[in-house]
């Protein structure tokens, strides 16, 4: 390969990364971030909440709110559907069952439209009377806010290859 394909090509890979970065860093601080939750994270209770809320640092698009409380059982212990008011998001719990790790998932959008999702866990120390819903399947279970960098990464690196690729076979 010459020098100058050479050059040509690492000029490339450095305005992706450049790119890359630029819209990481662009998307990082615009949507709604957690700030608080109830119960806290890792909290003990002897009896379970009326209600999970999650409070964010800016309001919260009123549609498409989703949170689930799933029990050491597998199950869900939410009741009714959740509520979405200015940055609180929240729901229902039936009085809890087993003791044990109980994990509140949610999804909701932020005012630039992005959609962030997370959970958290608190522990029931002792056995409640109440009664499960449904088995909650895995759809239910949100993961964590995915980063984007990891995929532009990935995208720089196939495409930088195949430049690379080209160029030493055109040569
Ligand atoms: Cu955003």
């Amino acid at each position: 390969m010459s020098l100058r394909a050479r050059l040509a090509a690492m000029s490339l890979l450095l305005a992706a990364v450049a790119l890359g970065v630029t819209l990481t860093a662009g998307t990082a601080n615009a949507h709604a971030a957690r700030v608080s939750v109830d119960p806290a994270e890792n909290a003990a209770v002897a009896t379970g909440p009326a209600r999970v809320r999650a409070t964010f640092n800016e309001d919260l698009q009123t549609t498409f709110a989703a949170m689930t409380v799933v029990g050491p059982d597998g199950n869900l212990w939410t009741s009714g559907q959740p509520q979405v008011q200015g940055p609180v998001v929240s729901v229902g719990v039936r009085p809890l069952g087993p003791a044990g790790s109980y994990t509140v998932n949610y999804r909701v959008t932020s005012a630039d439209g992005h959609v962030v999702s997370g959970s958290w866990s608190f522990r029931l120390t002792a056995r409640g009377t109440g009664t499960p819903g449904p088995a909650a399947n895995a759809a239910d279970n949100a993961p964590d806010d995915v980063p984007v960098w990891p995929f532009a990464l990935g995208a720089i690196v196939l495409v930088g290859g195949a430049v690379l690729w080209q160029m030493r076979h055109r040569s």
